[in-house]
């Protein structure tokens, strides 16, 4: 059995070789490590902050010497998201403050959009040309036609920008390009949503059920730290995935899956539990609805139906589901995060939630707790106008479930359709690299070139950026004051960020950036302050405590205003579904006309000569965003190819052999990959790390490194009932002749 020490050394790997010269720092033990002790004798000051590389927002510590010169970030113990420890990617994170590729002074666009040829700007030149643009298309267009794309935490005060002009066009990638599906799933369901981060007790679970969810790859801290205390205290991990994954590698069952057909597994595991008695009867007849509809409509999904379908053996399928049972109420199927999968990511998901409510795993200890979390008052401003119309009605009557923005709705509602014009004219974009981003690049390429006005705030010169009419530098997280972390968990707990240094080059806070242009269109009563810091210190008081008191703790934390993280026994509890009970049978789902029980899709398989692309996480990697980042570039400068060796033989491939690849429509790659040859992939599919082959030459360590997975997503698998963009159901096949292709960018 692994042991928590080998699960986590790749962060301990990640963390020493980022922090040169700080030799055996540690990332285990919640006091000062030894490490941290050092540290601190050495360095002079230290301020808090969240981290921004990936969206867990780990609270840690900035620590600069005596000359204000950053020298490295530590997780801040009393913080609940990661105990004290960051992963690779976070300690990594002054690499973002010290690139020398960021932007560094406004642009305005001088030649046609796409041709990249802009001349600096002032700030005040270039907010009062952005400015006279919005004025120009509300008049014409209404606040309507303005819409905010965005990631990350300066998105909140561009929020509030576009509410105070009567836009509620706002959306981000992390809704229907990630874990949108999950939340409406879950929400027909529970009623509510698992949150991030996720409400999953993993560190008490005694059998953790991971379809898909790269736990270790994908290095959300304290679910990675959570797994390994759960394996020391000898959890089953089952974990479904065709790939064999760090989290495969640590499972007491691999199920490598056929791709695709995982709703055929859920529905065979639930006929299991059902029809063997292991469901949790007394949590069963209290909470649930539909029970009887439940049962008849898995009656024939058996583990022989299900093998046929996933080639996953009947007697493994058996098995686990007793592992389920045996560990049930202490068990998590995990909800994953990233499942815009197949386009009925909402259906597999609600079969997941499902699979948790029979096993009493929700509201249960070892299974999923209730959060907590603190409510941040607002100043108090003039209501926001009210929108006449929104995104929603640009397909009338469709996505009704989606409870936030769906970004490709509002890049489709940029392009004029055969009998309407195009409702959207004006992007704001911010935090998000769209073009690596959202699936199908060609048609977010075209929405561009719709608009009568593209601003990109970003830190770098990314994709995006290209695009823009205008780029803004904003300054990074370390120098910066942004909201607060209110993230709830459980206990209620607040992290703040501060600057540690000042903004390097022309860089400024999207705080600033949304006053001003607050301020030129008018509404300016809507950002009260002049400084945020004045807001927070305004905020704290009125939850009792203060600017100057987080100043030195960085974070706080309240203890729960009753003592009810599980479900008591026999509690009496009234669910924010239609019924009030967890809805087995979703009577939401049947209202916008699904189907109520989810049901299992054969969905199309590769052509003769290609295999399904599938995509995932490095550990030291977060999206596009890191990859030119100086310190995590060191740990891994490009993506491989990951090809089973069957498939190589066919092919004639070798180890370290660079590639390109071709879709089903003809799309090839920009720069070649690297061939992984490995057993731990199936041989109908390869797998590549989502980021790479950026083709931007401004950024200058990454540029044609590896390959870039979107460019070759351009079939998308909608998803009907939210929205999302289904992105695994493209095929690709190997241009090994490297003569023949040149590159295009
Ligand atoms: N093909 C493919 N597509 C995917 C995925 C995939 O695995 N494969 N994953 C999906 C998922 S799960 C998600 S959540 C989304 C995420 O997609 P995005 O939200 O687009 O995330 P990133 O690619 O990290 O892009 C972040 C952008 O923010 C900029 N940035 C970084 N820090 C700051 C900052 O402090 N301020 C500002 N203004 N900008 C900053 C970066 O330079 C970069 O341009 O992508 C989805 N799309
Ligand atoms: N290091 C790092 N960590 C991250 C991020 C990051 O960029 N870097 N991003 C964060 C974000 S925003 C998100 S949303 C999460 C995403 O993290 P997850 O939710 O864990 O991610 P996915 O990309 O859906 O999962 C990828 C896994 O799914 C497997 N897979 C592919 N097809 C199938 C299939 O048909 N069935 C099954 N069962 N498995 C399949 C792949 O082989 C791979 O192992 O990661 C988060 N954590
Ligand atoms: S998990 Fe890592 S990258 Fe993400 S917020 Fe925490 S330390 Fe930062
Ligand atoms: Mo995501």
């Amino acid at each position: 059995m692994a042991t928590r020490r080998q699960f986590i050394r790749i962060s301990a790997m990640g963390a020493g070789a980022v922090m040169a010269g700080a030799a055996g720092f540690r990332l285990l033990g919640s006091e000062f490590t030894d490490g941290q002790k050092a540290t601190a004798a050495v360095l002079a000051t230290r301020t808090p902050t969240y981290c921004e590389v990936c969206f867990w927002k780990c609270a840690g510590w900035v620590w600069k010497d005596d000359e204000g010169n950053i020298k490295k970030i530590t997780g801040n113990k009393e913080d609940q998201h990661s105990n004290g420890r960051f992963c690779p990617r976070g300690t990594g994170g002054p690499g973002m403050y010290y690139d020398e590729d960021r932007l560094k002074v406004p642009l305005i666009r001088v030649e046609e959009r796409g041709k990249q040829v802009f001349r600096e700007a002032s700030w005040e030149e270039a907010l009062d040309h952005i400015a006279g643009k919005m004025k120009e298309i509300i008049e014409k267009n209404g606040p309507e036609s303005l819409a905010l794309l965005n990631h990350g935490s300066g998105g909140k005060y561009f929020t509030d920008l576009m509410k105070s002009l009567g836009s509620e066009n706002y959306a981000q990638p992390s809704f229907a390009q990630c874990r949108g599906p999950r939340d409406v799933g879950f929400s027909a369901t529970f009623g509510e949503n698992p949150g991030s981060p996720e409400n999953t007790d993993i560190r008490d679970t005694r059998c953790l059920v991971l379809i898909g969810s790269h736990i270790g790859e994908n290095m959300h801290n304290g679910q990675v730290q959570e797994m390994s205390d759960a394996i020391d205290k000898g959890a089953t991990i089952i974990t479904v995935d065709p790939r064999f994954s760090t989290a495969a590698g640590k499972s007491k069952y691999w199920l490598p899956i056929k791709p695709a057909t995982d709703i055929a597994l859920l529905l065979a595991w639930i006929h299991e539990i059902i029809y063997n008695d292991y469901y949790d009867k007394k949590y069963v007849e209290k909470y649930c609805y539909g029970f009887d509809e439940l049962k008849e409509h898995v009656r024939n999904f058996t583990p022989e139906w299900a093998y046929g379908i996933t080639t996953i053996n009947p007697v493994v399928i058996r098995e686990t589901a007793r592992e389920m049972a045996d560990a049930s109420p202490a068990v998590i199927v995990h909800p994953g995060r990233h499942v815009t999968w197949y386009g009925d990511d909402t259906q597999r998901t609600r079969a997941v939630a499902i699979l948790n409510a029979l096993l009493g795993s929700w509201g249960r200890r070892g299974g999923f707790y209730r959060q907590e979390g603190k409510t941040v008052p607002s100043y108090p401003h003039p209501e926001y106008p009210k929108p006449q119309k929104s995104w929603r009605e640009w397909y009338p009557g469709k996505y009704n479930l989606a409870d936030l923005g769906v970004a490709n709705v509002i890049i489709d509602a940029s392009i004029p359709a055969p009998e309407k014009d195009a409702m959207i004219k004006g992007w704001l974009v911010s935090g998000t690299n769209l073009p690596l981003t959202v699936p199908n690049t060609a048609h977010t390429i075209e929405a561009m070139q719709n608009l009568d006005l593209l601003v990109v705030v970003d830190t770098m010169p990314m994709e995006i950026t290209g695009w823009a009419d205008v780029v803004l530098p904003e300054c990074t997280y370390l120098e910066r004051y942004d909201s607060l972390r209110d993230s709830p968990h459980r206990k209620p707990a607040l992290a703040l960020r501060v600057p540690a240094v000042e903004p390097k080059y022309d860089s400024k806070p999207a705080y600033w950036i949304a006053r001003e242009l607050a301020q030129r269109l008018g509404k300016g009563e809507y950002f009260h302050f002049e400084k945020p810091e004045e807001l927070l210190d305004w905020q704290l008081k009125q939850m009792g405590s203060s600017l100057d008191e987080m100043q030195k703790a960085g974070v706080k934390t309240w203890d729960r205003e009753v003592d009810d993280l599980y479900f008591g026994e026999g509690e009496d509890i009234a669910f924010w579904t239609n019924t009030g009970k967890i809805e087995l049978y979703s009577t939401a789902l049947e209202n916008e006309g699904f189907s109520p029980l989810p049901v299992y899709t054969p969905h199309p398989e590769p052509p003769e000569g290609f295999y399904r692309l599938i995509y995932g996480r490095a550990p030291m990697h977060t999206f596009s965003r890191t990859s030119n980042n100086p310190n995590l570039f060191d740990l891994m400068d490009e993506n491989t190819l990951w090809v089973n060796p069957r498939v190589a033989r066919e092919w004639g491939l070798t180890a370290g052999q660079y590639i390109h690849l071709k879709n089903q429509d003809g799309i090839e790659t920009d720069f070649p990959i690297k061939v992984r040859i490995t057993e731990r992939i199936r041989w109908d599919s390869v797998y590549m790390v989502h980021g790479f082959g950026h083709a931007d030459k401004k950024l200058t360590r990454t540029y044609g490194r590896g390959a870039n997975d979107t460019k070759l997503i351009t079939s998308v698998m909608m998803d009907p009932v939210m929205g999302g963009t289904g992105m695994r159901g493209n095929f690709v096949t190997f241009i090994t002749d490297l003569e023949r292709k040149e590159v295009t960018s």
